[in-house]
């Protein structure tokens, strides 16, 4: 019997699939393809800034590109003669969007804070503590905001034979500027705000979407002239900048 039973087993599988192919036959032909495992999952849009800035020519600080930025600027004591620059770097982390990124710029106020005897010689006024716009400051801050980068099809090299790379925090003749003039004057008048979407390639007619992965550069320049004379004296600025990604 031992030797029987393996012969009954191996006929008993040659049956069944005679019977397969038998009933295969009479069947229509047919084709299933299965597409298993299917899995969605939403992309991230995820905008970060940091910055690279100076002082009167001395290098002050760096922020790698950031979700929790805080101030750029935070200048308390500044003179006369005074001149700063901060290059704003973004990026945008995300796996397919190419964003539409906009800058607004909000003057938050402009305050005479307290009225010096200097400030008085000169025929300011004193301090209305209920007005948070009675100084002098932005109108007499000279700001220039631009794209720094060098131009791509330049191999590097500028016209002037320097090297150049973007974000270099230095103002190429090359380079498309955004705005040149008082921070006063930049924001509107009854908003406070300045808003523009930012380009990723300036150097084309539209304005062209940020790719993600890259850095993108904003040369953002402050001055203070040292002929603005006494009026200044203890003024306060205050202004937010706010960059937006956005999905178009
Ligand atoms: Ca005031
Ligand atoms: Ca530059
Ligand atoms: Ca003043
Ligand atoms: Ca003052």
């Amino acid at each position: 019997m031992e030797s029987i039973k393996p012969l009954l087993m191996s006929l008993l599988t040659i049956g069944a699939v005679t019977i397969a192919g038998w009933t295969g036959t009479l069947a229509s032909f047919s084709d299933t393809e299965i597409s298993s495992g299917n899995y969605l999952e939403a992309d991230r849009l995820d905008l970060k800034v940091g910055w690279d800035e100076y002082y009167n020519g001395n290098h002050i600080e760096h922020k790698d590109p950031t979700d929790d930025p805080g101030p750029i600027f935070y200048l308390d004591d500044i003179v006369p003669g005074d001149y700063g620059e901060a290059t704003i770097i973004l990026y945008v982390d995300s796996q397919t969007i190419n964003p539409l990124v906009s800058m607004i710029i909000e003057v938050k106020s402009n305050d005479e804070n307290v009225a010096t005897d200097a400030e008085k010689d000169a025929n300011d006024n004193d301090d209305n503590p209920e007005d948070q716009w009675d100084g002098e400051l932005a109108q007499n801050i000279n700001v220039v905001i631009w794209y720094d980068i060098y131009d791509e099809g330049d191999s590097d090299t500028d016209q002037d034979g320097i090297t150049e790379y973007p974000g270099d925090n230095i103002q190429d003749p090359t380079e498309p500027v955004i705005y040149d003039g008082s921070l006063y004057n930049l924001v509107d008048p009854t908003t406070h705000t300045f808003s523009i979407d930012l380009d990723a390639d300036p150097y084309t007619q539209v304005v062209d979407l940020f790719e993600p992965g890259k850095y993108y550069y904003i040369g953002f320049s402050w001055k203070l002239p040292s002929n603005v004379g006494d009026i200044v004296q203890t003024d306060t600025c205050t202004f937010d900048i706010t960059f937006t990604a956005t999905q178009t």
